[in-house]
């Protein structure tokens, strides 16, 4: 029998780089795909992770909230990582999301959510799978804001109000002092994004790396994301709809726009 507790500790290189290029560039750029049977092919969701790796993307986030077939999350990422350079680490949307296949995975906890499946249950069934595999994992608050979309629904999520900037701030808070590494706050795919107050009064009062997703699709939203103080900017649907079409040309040019914003920013993350 393998004695797991006996095995080394996965690396931290996919953490280390996110802090290390956030403290160079002062914004990064994610491009999220999703390894869902019903959308995309492996093959076509490889396509697209080169499409955004040629187009500056820093990183492919793998994942979403129906995705439900383990071999075909394996398969998508093994093909995607055949294409690009970049990390590709798992954004997951539950258990079946989880693969050793990838660079690292967003250990999350939907710390919002009134289902506390969410919040540690499915992370305490995922943690033997994670601890076997050696998967590089990395902490992260995840919150949802009013619309939510469909991780709203699915992680029974208690919407942050949009108009109440100081609540969602305060989860932030309490994930740092928790000691998370990340927080991640989403506002669900395709819908309307995370207004800018919430993004500059979360990372005015924390000193973690904030990731903001969920509604952006043009260079004006990356900008005013990065402006606000978000040190990663996701992108999902956006990427699904246009990226194919041009091949990047039009990511590329929002891609920049997050570069050029983030120069302007200074940032000393420690690890
Ligand atoms: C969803 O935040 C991500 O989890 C991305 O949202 O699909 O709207 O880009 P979009």
């Amino acid at each position: 029998m393998v004695n797991i507790l006996m095995s080394e500790p996965a690396k931290s290189d996919v953490y280390n780089y996110i802090i290390d290029k956030i403290n160079r560039d002062g914004a990064l750029h994610f491009s999220l795909i999703d390894p869902d049977p019903l959308r995309q092919s492996p093959t076509k969701a490889a396509k697209l992770a080169k499409f955004c790796a040629d187009a500056g993307s820093d990183a492919i986030l793998v994942g979403g909230s129906t995705a439900f077939d383990q071999n075909f999350v394996d398969k998508t990422i093994e093909i995607i990582k055949e294409k690009v350079d970049i990390p590709v680490i798992i954004f997951p949307g539950g258990l079946s999301n989880v693969s050793s296949k990838a660079d690292a995975i967003l250990f999350m906890s939907l710390l919002n959510s009134s289902d506390p499946y969410f919040i540690i249950g499915q992370q305490a069934l995922a943690s033997y799978m994670i601890k076997v595999a050696n998967i590089e994992h990395i902490s992260m608050g995840y919150l949802i804001i009013e619309p939510g979309a469909t991780a709203g629904w699915v992680g029974n999520a208690k919407l942050l109000p949009r108009k109440k900037p100081k609540l969602t701030a305060a989860y932030a808070l309490a994930a740092e002092m928790f000691g998370f590494n990340l927080i991640y706050l989403e506002a669900g795919s395709g819908g309307d994004s995370i207004p800018p107050e919430i993004i500059k009064l979360c990372s005015s009062v924390i000193n973690i790396p904030v990731i903001a997703g969920g509604g952006v699709q043009n260079k004006e939203d990356a900008r005013k994301f990065v402006e606000s103080g978000a040190d990663v900017i996701v992108m999902g649907s956006y990427i699904e709809d246009h990226v194919q079409k041009d091949k990047g040309a039009a990511l590329k040019v929002i891609i920049d726009e997050i570069k050029d914003a983030g120069k302007r920013q200074i940032k000393n993350y420690n690890k």
